[in-house]
């Protein structure tokens, strides 16, 4: 109903609540118990304050980069809470709270951004495939797991994400082209926050939206309001219902806003003024489903001040533990990549080490 209605060939976005947490189209309204509710909108807290506390960890130089995802948190829990948990979810790096609302461990991903990846191993009934850092090629992964599941007869989709810039990839192309011919059970979801690192959205595609690019793949494409959490729920609701039922993939964009920078190696002031910025605060998707919540007695400022503080005790014993585990040995970096170190690696490693010595570290 949502994909018929919203056609992206003629502008359409889809919206719920406006900024203000007042539903707008009570008709449309996607049928989430008080309860999930909840959940998702202290994930999305949880989110805020994991991202808070690890950009002062990393200013105070205890952690590596870090990709923050402030603004985009509707995007991430809204559409993870549309799957259930045997669904798989192929993600890029800024999905944090889509992993904590499917039950990543909040060390584990402390410890992946931190420089180890065993961080990124998840407990067996976690069906989160590790950050994928060739930009798009995650959705390639999604399209595989999906077809997987056609061929053993299981009704399970997959879920895959990506940037704005990455559906400029060739791997983009290839993925979506593969679901749409195959039918395979997938959800692409574009997490379209304006910017590919300094790149704007309209110096990396001449379309009017990501979402249309779906017509020329022959699957049905919806664009959202990416900071309206019962927009981005209701048209994800409807594009899993059609994969698990055998009705092919869809491409839904999440039009939102990376409130902060790419990550804490960027400084976004240089490519984007700050008029902007408070333009899309004023959006900002927790603020609006916390009004949503105290409008309906679910929710008091009180209750927010208290979580925030617990959120805040975690995040720092969790990531203390995370600093005890030490770093990784960097024999690591050099082992991975092949069987055996090529001469090349081998010469980087020595190169490396005698740096590191030399800076006695
Ligand atoms: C294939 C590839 N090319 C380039 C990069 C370097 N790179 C890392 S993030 C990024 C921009 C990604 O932008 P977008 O897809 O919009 O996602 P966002 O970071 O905005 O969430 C680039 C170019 C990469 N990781 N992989």
């Amino acid at each position: 109903m949502y994909f018929k209605s919203f056609n992206p060939l003629d502008g359409e976005q889809l919206q719920i609540m406006n900024e203000h947490g007042e539903i707008i189209r009570d008709d449309l309204m996607p049928d989430i118990s008080d309860e999930d509710l909840i959940e998702m909108y202290k994930t999305m807290l949880f989110s805020r304050v994991i991202d808070t506390k690890t950009l002062q960890y990393q200013r105070q130089g205890r952690m590596l980069t870090y990709a923050p995802n402030l603004g985009q948190e509707a995007t991430q829990v809204g559409t993870i809470a549309a799957t259930r948990s045997t669904d798989w979810m192929a993600s890029a790096f800024r999905e944090l709270g889509a992993w904590l609302y499917r039950g990543a461990p909040l060390y584990n991903i402390l410890l992946y951004w931190y420089g180890n990846e065993w961080g990124m191993h998840m407990p067996e009934d976690v069906k989160i495939l590790p950050v994928s850092v060739p930009i798009a090629s995650q959705l390639q992964h999604a399209a595989g797991l999906a077809y997987a599941s056609v061929l053993k007869g299981e009704d399970d989709i997959a879920i895959g994400y990506v940037g704005d810039g990455g559906t400029s990839q060739g791997d983009f192309h290839e993925a979506l082209n593969f679901a749409a011919v195959m039918n395979t059970p997938n959800v692409f979801i574009v997490q379209n926050n304006q910017y590919a690192i300094s790149t704007k959205r309209s110096q990396q595609t001449n379309a009017a939206t990501i979402a249309q690019k779906a017509i020329a793949y022959g699957m049905p494409g919806i664009q959202v309001d990416g900071n309206d959490i019962f927009a981005v729920y209701a048209a994800t609701e409807e594009a899993v219902k059609r994969a698990r039922s055998g009705g092919g993939p869809s491409l839904i964009e999440c039009y939102t806003y990376r409130l902060g920078a790419h990550t804490t190696a960027d400084d976004p002031t240089k490519y984007r003024d700050n008029e902007e910025v408070e333009q899309w605060k004023k959006k900002d998707p927790i603020d609006r489903l916390k009004k949503h919540l105290i409008m309906k007695n679910l929710w008091t400022e009180e209750k927010d001040l208290e979580q925030i503080e617990n959120y805040g005790q975690y995040v720092k014993s969790t990531f203390e533990k995370v600093e005890n585990s030490g770093l990784v040995p960097l024999e690591d970096v050099f082992d991975y990549h092949y069987e055996k170190r090529t001469p090349e690696l081998e010469r980087q490693y020595q190169e490396r080490k005698a740096y590191n010595s030399s800076i006695g570290s």
